[in-house]
């Protein structure tokens, strides 16, 4: 049996690499845990433009999923971009259905350059059928807004989301703070309460940054961290990828 720590990213390609499953892999691996990949939809984009995207079939999503999942017991799962409501569903029910370890759920909504990613039908199909099968749940400031139907601008907001989210069947959710104007503090709300995980701000902006910070907190969940220490992993490798050139935004 593979005993190996691994991860399943069911994501989005982004050809331009810095964010969706490319970014994703590189976050994993850069972790010493196995990547392992579902295509969710091809996007069309560059860091500053955003062309369009085709979904996945149904068909080759669940045969993919499923075939990872019979393949690597024991395998945690990240999720990312779900275009439509037909394919949150149908992740949905393979995540019950199947055994996966660690469940992350990143509800990626709208991409850096300002495109949507997911219809919003999909987006009410995320709070209603994977809200409640989250381990953790990773939104940034407007996503949580957008889940939640309150404004989140502050820390207090951050961790009233954060709440509503764990009362909607969450086991955790960590608000990130991104978009705050001071400090990068991430909001964790669990079953012990709320906590805030502070961070210097890091000037400009690098596109992926969600992508491969749940990805990097599902890493070091598959190899044994507790959720904080894997927020920090998450935290820590994000800070790494500020400090390179490579993936700035513009
Ligand atoms: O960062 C959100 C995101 C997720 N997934 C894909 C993306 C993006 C942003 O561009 O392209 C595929």
């Amino acid at each position: 049996m593979n005993t190996f720590p691994s991860v399943l990213s069911i994501a989005g390609v982004d050809p331009s690499g810095g964010a969706g499953i490319f970014a994703d892999f590189r976050a994993i691996e850069a972790a010493g845990v196995r990547a392992l990949g579902a295509v969710t939809a091809l996007t069309v984009q560059t860091e500053s433009s955003f062309l369009t995207y085709e979904p996945t079939g149904k068909e080759i999503l669940t045969a993919t999923i499923r075939g990872m999942a019979e393949a690597f017991p024991g395998l945690s799962v990240k999720t990312g971009m779900l275009p439509t409501p037909e394919i949150v569903i149908t992740v949905a029910k393979l995540i019950e259905e199947l055994d996966f370890e660690h469940i992350v759920i990143d509800p990626v909504i709208i991409a850096s350059v300002g495109a949507r990613l997911i219809s919003s039908n999909a987006e009410k199909a995320i709070v209603d059928h994977l809200v409640p099968l989250a381990a953790i749940l990773t939104p940034n400031m407007p996503e949580a807004s957008a889940l939640t139907g309150i404004p989140v601008t502050d820390v207090d907001s951050m961790k009233e989301a954060g709440e509503i989210l764990r009362k909607r069947g969450a086991g955790a959710a960590v608000v990130t703070g991104g978009h705050l104007e001071h400090e990068a503090i991430d909001v964790l709300v669990d079953e012990t309460g709320v906590h805030e995980i502070p961070a210097p701000r890091k000037p400009g902006s690098v596109h992926g940054t969600g992508c491969s910070f749940a990805s990097s907190v599902a890493a070091s969940l598959a190899k044994g961290s507790s959720l904080i220490e894997a927020i920090q992993d998450g935290k820590g490798f994000v800070a790494r990828l500020f400090d390179e050139q490579r993936w700035r935004g513009q």
